[in-house]
């Protein structure tokens, strides 16, 4: 198959080869994937959003995105290896296809692309955006911090130098911005919102800026224990699961907690392999073994969400 130079589901990508890709597998794949653009970066990179299912009407959907943090490189893998799998078992997964059937899937594959190119090119660590901030020569956000949901009130630094740098006001970075105003416009047909980062091998779902439990905590506990149960039923990962406060840290601002108070009532976040042996460093033959695994929690959660 024609694809972008370079390109592997089972190696790390830069930028400009996975743009390549979003461009190849929508025209390879005309009725399954088609791509938008939901904006831009602060470096002017266009914010690429793949819609992944057969076309019907009225259709719910799932958003999933990749990417918020530049080091955690495993993510946009994910997102990646989703797509590929939607492609190539359309038609021979039953599960899959019934999903794709009934369901759309909006894949955001880097949110954070200005940083994930910083990660490539400069600093193998960076987290944040790399937008200028007024009076410091500190750069970048923290996309997590920066969304309406008790913005910058805990976990969260108002210092443009801090890793956590919850930006100048909620959705004060163009890529923030982006994502909210999408998922604000598409509200009633996305029934689920996935967000996927590394490391540490967690699911957390609300509330990451209260200690305070969700309105349905006994459905979502009950559903991440059997996602996290089929996760690891291939090879034996083990993933712990709760509310973010209290399952990693107290933490405002983050977009599962944001996405939960718009009514988007299954908003997870993922936190991939590993526990910290190789953390952001996570080699490339562990790619294709997280993500085989992700993707049977995506799928039950997904299952789940259809029938809700
Ligand atoms: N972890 C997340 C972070 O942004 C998180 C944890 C999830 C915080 C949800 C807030 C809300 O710190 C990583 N690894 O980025
Ligand atoms: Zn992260």
């Amino acid at each position: 198959k024609v694809r972008a130079s370079g390109h592997s589901y089972e190696k790390y990508n830069e930028w400009e080869t996975i743009a390549a890709w979003t461009a190849d597998i929508a025209a390879e794949n005309p009725d399954l994937v088609s791509r938008s653009v939901i904006g831009e970066t602060y470096e002017g990179r266009q914010l690429y959003l793949l819609k992944v299912g057969k076309s019907g009407t009225n259709k719910q959907a799932i958003f999933i995105d990749c990417g918020f943090h530049a080091r955690e490189w495993i993510s946009p893998a994910f997102c990646q290896w989703f797509v590929k799998e939607a492609v190539e078992t359309y038609g021979k997964d039953s599960v899959l296809t019934n999903l794709l059937d009934r369901l759309d899937f909006y894949i955001l594959p880097v949110l954070n692309i200005d940083g994930y190119v910083y990660t490539w090119t400069t600093n193998r660590m960076w987290r944040k955006t790399r937008s200028k901030n007024a009076g410091s020569s500190c750069i970048g956000t923290d996309l997590n911090r920066n969304f309406d949901a008790g913005w910058c009130t805990i976990g969260a630094s108002y210092n443009p130098c801090a890793s956590t740098y919850c930006g100048s006001a909620p959705e004060s970075e163009k890529e923030t911005k982006a994502l909210a105003d999408f998922i604000r416009e598409h509200l009633s047909s996305i029934k689920a919102y996935f967000t996927i980062h590394s490391y540490s091998q967690l699911l957390l779902f609300p509330y990451s800026y209260t200690y305070q439990y969700p309105s349905n905590f006994q459905e979502l506990n009950s559903i991440s224990a059997t996602a996290t149960k089929q996760l690891a039923s291939l090879y034996n990962t083990e993933y712990i699961y709760g509310p973010g406060a209290e399952t990693i840290y107290p933490a405002a601002g983050g977009s599962d907690d944001w996405a939960f108070d718009q009514g988007i009532k299954y908003s997870f976040t993922f936190e991939l392999r590993d526990t910290g042996r190789y953390g952001f460093l996570l080699p490339e033959s562990q790619i294709k073994p997280t993500c085989e695994e992700t993707l049977l929690a995506v799928k039950y959660l997904a299952n789940y969400v259809l029938d809700h």
